[in-house]
């Protein structure tokens, strides 16, 4: 036991010394850290918040792995102030953080604004900018009100106008203070990866069509909150609107062209699928064309994609100032026979096959460690989207025990940092910023507590919920300092 732990230590610090440390990151580029309102916040109830999706699903037995819920989570609903200096002591330029909807509107409607909720963030911007933070704010990562369940959730258009009425709200609140908007948060994984999750009801309804319809009417809902922006906002707040997307990357496993178009054809579903419309109007050709004649062997009378008019594709045209990345995960992808015509999904819509080199490091829970994967994501993004500004708004190493001594989650945002590096000197990207998940430990959604990424330790068991820096935060503080890896 003990000579592996030696020869553990001995290989990490191979790893880290085979990475060269000759460039610097660039003057404008920014470190940050990232949470979500329901994984760190608590107070599910507290001064007149509303409920949730994940208030009442972690209620149901089964549904979390341990058992647990968002309920105190990291308390962070009291002691913000703490956050805050927990932040400033890492020294980064910002910090990203999400609104939880039901605390600001009670019941998700537009009525009834709950003004302790709204102080809430009020605090918060304000503490953060008096110690030198910029505040980046998520309106919405998961916490769907709960009333919505009823109506449909995301499967129905109604949740765009409830949508962009909150928007308004939040820019109007807090428009004036905060410059960098982020309107959602992985729409892949709530429309399609999660959907069970979310508080839809959709065993009634084929995947096939019901992940499709929650995309389309979240990119809608992007597209009316962005242009609420433009019409409202931009001109007297002169702030930034962003989405933020997640990006397995896709890489062929081997040369063959049939393997390459695979691989193209997994990104164009996986992250075209919204990135797309949002860039250039419309969803990528691929993607229109593969539903389309698996709809007409189904027999649908039309694709189970839903269109988007010529005027909506005007409109939905270049709503971005900036793109959010999310990157976790990477894939080997092989080309398949074509699924036969079945039941609708998007998993047989996307076809291919994918796995992963066993040889890969791995980390402590899902996925590999597999740095190229993030170099080649941003290089992608842009060949595919002319060159766009991005910020990396999620990359984070997850272990299970939420050591302090974390030495692995240090090789891996050494590795993940000198990605970037290598993006910005080598394939130059116009990538502006790297934001660590997570600040602390959190609730991992159907992991519950299980699953650790943060810088922070947070003692779930004890009820200050006391926070204690790893040595990943030590790590990302010199990385800031000396502006190298
Ligand atoms: C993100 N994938 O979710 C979320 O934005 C965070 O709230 C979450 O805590 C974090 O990742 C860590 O899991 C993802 O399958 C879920 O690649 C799944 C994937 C990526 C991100």
């Amino acid at each position: 036991m003990k000579s592996v732990g030696v020869v553990g230590i001995i290989f990490l610090a191979l790893i880290r010394a085979s990475i060269s440390n000759q460039w610097e990151f660039p003057d404008d580029f920014q470190f940050g850290t990232a949470t979500s309102a329901y994984q760190v916040e608590g107070g599910w109830n507290a001064d007149g918040k509303g409920v949730s999706v994940w208030d009442r699903l972690t209620q149901t037995p089964g549904f979390v792995t341990d058992g647990s819920n968002g309920t105190v989570a990291c308390d962070s609903y009291h002691k913000w102030e703490e956050d805050v200096q927990m932040i400033k002591n890492l020294n980064t330029d910002y910090y990203r953080f999400s609104l939880s909807w039901t605390r600001i509107f009670p019941n998700g409607f537009a009525n009834g604004i709950n003004q302790p909720g709204v102080d809430y963030y009020n605090n918060l911007i304000d503490e953060l900018i008096a110690n030198g933070i910029e505040p980046i704010v998520t309106l919405f990562h998961w916490d769907t009100p709960d009333i919505f369940s009823a109506l449909g959730g995301f499967y129905t258009p109604t949740f765009i106008d409830l949508f962009a009425n909150y928007a308004r709200t939040a820019f109007d609140l807090y428009g004036d203070r905060v410059k960098r908007w982020i309107t959602f948060n992985e729409p892949k994984v709530l429309c399609q990866d999660y959907s069970e999750f979310m508080g839809m009801i959709n065993e009634y309804y084929p995947n096939g069509i019901i992940e499709y319809l929650c995309s389309h009417h979240m990119i809608k809902a992007h597209v009316k909150a962005f242009r609420i922006y433009d019409l409202e906002f931009r001109l007297r707040q002169r702030g930034r609107v962003g989405i933020t997307l997640n990006f397995e990357w896709s890489e062929p496993a081997s040369d063959s062209p049939e393997d390459v178009v695979a691989a193209e054809q997994r990104r164009q579903f996986e992250f075209g699928l919204y990135a797309n419309p949002v860039v250039y109007g419309n969803y990528p050709q691929i993607v229109i064309d593969r539903v389309a004649e698996r709809s007409k062997l189904e027999g649908f009378p039309q694709s189970r994609l839903p269109k988007f008019s010529l005027l909506e594709q005007i409109n939905n045209r270049g709503t971005y100032d900036f793109l959010g990345l999310n990157h976790y995960n990477s894939w080997l992808v092989k080309a398949t026979e074509e699924v036969p015509i079945g039941k609708p999904s998007v998993q047989n819509d996307i076809g291919t096959s994918r796995h992963v080199d066993p040889g890969w490091e791995d980390t402590e829970w899902d996925g590999k460690v597999a740095p190229w994967g993030l170099r080649n994501s941003l290089i992608w993004l842009k060949k595919t989207y002319r060159d766009p500004e991005i910020l990396i708004t999620e990359c984070g190493y997850p272990d299970k025990t939420g050591t302090l001594e974390d030495d692995r989650r240090i090789s891996f945002l050494q590795q993940y940092l000198n990605a970037t590096l290598q993006a910005i000197y080598e394939d130059k990207v116009n990538v502006k910023g790297f934001t660590a998940w997570s600040l602390m430990d959190n609730f991992e959604w159907g992991q519950g507590y299980t699953v650790k990424f943060g810088l922070y330790f947070v003692d779930f068991n004890s009820p200050d919920r006391t926070r204690t820096p790893k040595k990943s935060a030590e790590y990302f503080r010199s990385v800031i300092e000396s502006r190298r890896v």
